[in-house]
């Protein structure tokens, strides 16, 4: 490997959009940490991706001793990444907060908050070790910015990730470390069905019809916001497909 070839820390790399940055990536010849629970699933991308360097580590983000062991035990030449793509997330059910399982509630504070701000912290120092160019990406949402029924937790956790990343970045851009909020809306992925508890058809019948963003249409724009020059810091950046619209307001009537 060249020793100037870029790293690429990736979270949630065996599905969707994380897998999609994996590919993006690896196809504009970085070098890859390719983290998520599905160790078979992140084998099979580490073959697909012989092309570049690839070390891979299965990583449950809400488990904070294994965050800081795989952050511990990066082998050269991976233990300097210059981009830090946090993108582990799930939404868990789409009934009214009053019908909510706290449960899942939890599920998606520990991994959409909590899992996010520890990687971030424990990897930080790498990060502001390689200085100039290094960026943390933070995969947000619309559902930051949109209210919707249903929407409670999952909301709410993204519009932490937006706030975190701008606070984030006033404390290490002077340190040359560039942090942004990449917020998609409807990306057609494994995320509906896991919201859904598995249920296949309800994510099938989400996206029937539409021209849903692919998770290589948000790769695409993770890799631009990395390779940007080091003075140039994309803050947020929102990308829907044309499909999407705003509603107006709902106005409940006597
Ligand atoms: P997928 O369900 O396809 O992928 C989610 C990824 O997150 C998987 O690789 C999964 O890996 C990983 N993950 C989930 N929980 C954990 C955990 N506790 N520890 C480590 N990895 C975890 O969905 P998307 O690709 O669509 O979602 C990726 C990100 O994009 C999420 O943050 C999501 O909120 C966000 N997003 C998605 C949108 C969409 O419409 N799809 C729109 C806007 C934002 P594994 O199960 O192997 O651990
Ligand atoms: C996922 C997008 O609109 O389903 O973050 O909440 S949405």
């Amino acid at each position: 490997m060249h020793e100037t070839t870029p790293i690429a820390f990736i979270t949630g790399a065996t599905s969707g959009i994380g897998r999609a940055c994996a590919e993006a990536f690896a196809n504009a010849g970085w070098g890859l940490v390719l983290t998520g629970r599905r160790q078979e699933r992140l084998d099979a991308l580490q073959q697909r991706l012989a092309q570049v360097p690839v070390h891979t580590a299965v990583l449950d983000v809400t488990d904070r001793d294994a965050v800081q062991q795989v952050v511990d035990s990066l082998p050269p030449p991976f233990e300097r990444p210059r981009v830090l793509l946090n993108n582990a997330g799930l939404a868990l059910g789409k009934g009214p907060s009053q019908e909510a399982d706290l449960n899942d509630w939890h599920a998606m504070i520990e991994t959409n908050i909590k899992g996010l701000v520890t990687v971030t912290r424990l990897l930080l120092p790498r990060l502001v070790a390689h200085g100039a160019g290094a960026s943390v990406i933070n995969i947000g949402s619309i559902a930051a910015h949109t209210p919707y029924p249903g929407g409670h937790v999952y909301g709410a956790s993204k519009a932490f990730v937006e706030q975190f990343s701008y606070n984030l970045r006033c404390d290490v851009s002077a340190a040359g470390v560039r942090v942004t909020d990449l917020a998609p809306g409807m990306t057609m992925s494994e995320f509906t069905e896991v919201r859904m508890k598995g249920d296949r058809d309800a994510a099938d019948r989400y996206y029937a019809g539409t021209h849903a963003l692919q998770p290589a249409d948000v790769a695409a724009q993770a890799l631009h916001i990395a390779e940007l020059p080091p003075h140039v810091n994309i803050t947020r950046l929102e990308v829907t497909p044309l499909c999407q619209q705003w509603s107006p307001f709902t106005i409940l009537r006597e």
